[in-house]
């Protein structure tokens, strides 16, 4: 049944007909059951296990209990007439994908198109200590794996991203250590980064042998870099931070290279050496859509270099400014025009390629009171977002859907469950679900496939 508001609201912003409207999850964050089924040890349930790792020193479990939930949460989905759900499948459950099959099938009896991300950051415990993503094998041993997904749901996911957000796997992962497996160390930040793109690589191969007729991509988290004057000095910093964030991920799968300043700037921590005949042509083996993640954008300048641990291997000179934009509780600027900006960038550097926001969303301190979240903050940041994802289809982006970040609150990483991102308010003790006043707002715009006037 659906949940949206009657309203006489007529619609100013259409969005094109079969725009995708759905909501994303991942694995470790929302699913809880750590243990059963022979799920084996990830790299999240170690680090959270760490004494200061893990706010609050939470971990996976409860998560949302989704694994047990599941179909109460697709019914919610339903309610709110999502037309996707992007969900990631944990690597640590290979052994037993019994879930992720009864969670498609559900999907579909609703009508609902499951999208599907191999990789959301829980890489199995036991190749970490083999090296993790700073081992070349880890590639080989991810496709393997990839295989063994798409074999047993080629036939029913609609789209497939192979990694989420890489540069975090790389970067919070191995430079600053504030994401699990909490390594600090700049070389192996750098050959995480060439052995996740090519386990992208390896997976679309896999993909298209066992399930060719699905499209399927990745999800990179893209921001807009700005610098703070139009000194050199902070040109040189933008250039630097646009090259660690974007540019060293984007060239390699949509162009077979690292541009010649990435290379230069991460030879002193071995980038050149790790690349091998071959690799670049795996890496940028077709895609059919680019996930996009989008969160806010960057303005930076030079500054006097910091000690300690960065995830931005060799910029511990440059600092990130403040633009006076109001802020979610993650201390991020609300930037939604830098979303405009990066879709419309985007489909005029790669024409003829589709793009999805496959998460765009905000962390808030909502209040559950007299049964209901009035979190018109969240309202905001979305329609802002959706305004501004209308005004890249206008100018030209090839944008084909948007997926809201969260559907569930649920373990904010290192932050644990104290940020709430989700549009359905859960209580972590009772696992009880309420929607927001963003997820009725949110199932309007999906109704009416558009915004009203603002
Ligand atoms: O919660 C994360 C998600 O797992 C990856 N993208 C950013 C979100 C908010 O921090």
């Amino acid at each position: 049944m659906s949940v949206v508001p009657q309203t006489s609201e007529s619609v100013a912003l259409r969005f094109p007909t079969d725009f995708v409207w759905g909501a994303a999850t991942a694995s470790f964050q929302v699913e809880g059951s750590t243990t059963v089924d022979g799920r084996v040890e990830s790299i999240w349930d170690e680090f959270c296990r760490r004494p200061g790792a893990v706010a609050n020193g939470d971990t996976g479990e409860p998560g949302a209990d989704h694994y047990r939930r599941y179909e109460q949460d697709v019914e919610l989905m339903s309610s709110l007439g999502l037309g996707a759900y992007r969900f990631s499948v944990a690597w640590p459950r290979l052994a037993n994908l019994g879930f992720y099959d009864r969670l498609v099938d559900c999907l579909l009896e609703r009508g609902i198109s499951p999208w599907a991300t191999l990789y959301h950051w829980d890489l199995p415990q036991e190749l970490e200590e083999k090296g993790g993503w700073a081992n070349r094998d880890t590639a080989c041993r991810f496709a393997e794996y990839v295989s063994t997904v798409v074999s047993r749901l080629g036939d029913r996911v609609d789209g497939w991203l192979t990694l989420n957000e890489p540069w975090c796997s790389a970067f919070l992962g191995y430079g600053n250590g504030v994401h699990a497996p909490g390594v600090q160390d700049p070389k192996a930040a750098v050959a995480a980064v060439h052995h996740l793109l090519l386990a992208h690589g390896l997976a679309m191969s896999e993909i298209r042998s066992k399930a060719p007729n699905i499209p399927a991509g990745i999800t990179l988290n893209l921001f807009p870099v700005s610098p703070a004057t139009g000194s050199a000095a902070d040109a040189d910093a933008a250039r630097r931070i646009d090259g660690l964030q974007n540019r060293i991920f984007l060239d390699p799968v949509m162009r077979g290279e690292y541009a010649v300043d990435v290379l230069t700037d991460m030879a002193p921590f071995g980038l050149p050496d790790l690349i091998r005949d071959g690799d670049l042509k795996v890496i940028s083996a077709p895609i059919d859509h680019l996930g996009v993640n989008y969160y806010r954008a960057y303005l930076v300048s030079a500054g006097d270099p910091v000690d300690g641990p960065t995830e931005w291997p060799g910029s511990s000179d440059v600092r990130f400014l403040q633009s006076g934009h109001p802020k979610t509780e993650m201390d991020w600027e609300v930037q939604p025009e830098g979303l405009t900006e990066l879709l419309v960038s985007l489909s005029r550097e790669y024409p003829g390629l589709p793009l999805y926001v496959t998460e765009n969303g905000a962390a808030y301190p909502d209040v559950l009171e007299d049964g209901t979240v009035r979190d018109t903050d969240r309202i905001a940041f979305l329609d802002g977002h959706l305004r501004a994802s209308h005004a890249a289809l206008e100018q030209g982006a090839d944008l084909r859907g948007y997926f809201c970040w969260t559907l569930l609150d649920n373990l904010e990483w290192a932050w644990g469950y104290a940020k709430r991102f989700g549009l359905v308010h859960v209580d972590f003790e009772t696992q009880k679900r309420t929607l927001k006043d963003s997820a009725l707002w949110y199932a309007g715009v999906v109704e009416r496939n558009g915004l009203s006037e603002s």
